[in-house]
């Protein structure tokens, strides 16, 4: 029989605002080590000491935990940022979104999608072809929770993330966080990038296509950033992926390929060529 599993998720804050948040689904003999690092974490982050840690646990046993694989993962290099939202952009038109969608998207990423131009810290629910914003909550947004990866997996991604240059917590969680998104069958691609002002990487992900990471997609130093999960315009059961995201437990129990980088137009010729 299979160990309970929990979830464990820590969200720490400085100054009153948020500073880090973090998460796992882990068996109870992991629980303490998982609590330690997440302490580690919310205490050794780059921007200062957390002043105030928060940490939930939930017992998952009387819940269905959905298994998954993790997406295939490849990089594409680019120039600079602007280079970067252009390439971004023609993977989006090839998974669905409208150029209005893209555009629309790309500028409140840029400008900050909360109210106030703040950064939002979950992501924006986007129709993909009116461009309409559909989150319910436009200051808090979709905040996708309660994943993880087993240790095995875990392991694997890290040595063959490693032998890429890239075993980094963004790269790790992010194609996690992707992974579940995917797994809902109800996005048509998601449009990333991070808010860290000293990471300018970001991804387009989307069913067929996998996990596309771009080095740059917003200038060094910026600080807003966030995600966008574009969905069909038929899409009205906004509920039901809501809870999916936030609320299921979602486990990676393997890996996909994890590529070499890759130019886009070979990239797009394989696209093609699948087609
Ligand atoms: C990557 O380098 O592939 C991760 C890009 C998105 C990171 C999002 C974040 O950590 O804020």
């Amino acid at each position: 029989m299979e160990s309970t599993l929990y979830s464990i998720r820590m969200h720490a804050t400085r100054l009153d605002t948020h500073l880090s948040g973090a998460e796992a689904l882990v068996s109870e003999t992991e629980l303490k080590r998982a609590a330690a690092d997440l302490v580690e974490r919310a205490l050794g982050h780059s921007k200062g000491k957390a002043h105030s840690i928060r940490i939930s646990i939930d017992d998952l046993t009387d819940t269905e935990v959905v298994r998954g694989r993790l997406p295939d993962l490849v990089t594409v290099p680019v120039a600079d940022y602007l280079d970067g939202r252009q390439a971004a952009a023609k993977l989006l038109r090839w998974a669905g979104v409208s150029n209005f969608a893209i555009t629309r998207s790309m500028e409140d990423l840029g400008r900050g999608a909360a109210p106030g131009n703040k950064a939002m810290r979950g992501a924006m629910l986007v129709d993909a072809v009116s461009g309409e914003r559909l989150e319910p909550d436009t200051s808090r947004g979709v905040r996708v929770s309660r994943l993880g990866l087993t240790p095995a997996t875990t392991d694997a991604l890290r040595s063959a993330l490693q032998t890429l240059g890239l075993d980094n917590d963004h790269v790790r969680e992010a194609l996690a966080l992707a992974g579940k998104v995917l797994a809902s069958g109800q996005v048509l691609a998601e449009l990333c990038w991070s808010d860290d002002p000293d990471y300018t990487a970001g991804y387009v992900a989307a069913p067929g296509l996998g996990y596309v990471r771009f080095p740059h997609l917003k200038p060094l130093g910026e600080d807003r950033g966030g995600r966008a999960f574009f969905v069909p315009p038929a899409l009205r059961d906004l509920t039901s992926l809501i809870f999916f995201l936030q609320e299921t437990p979602w486990l990676a129990d393997g890996l996909g390929h994890l590529h070499p980088p890759i130019a886009l137009e070979t990239l797009r010729e394989l696209l093609d060529r699948r087609a």
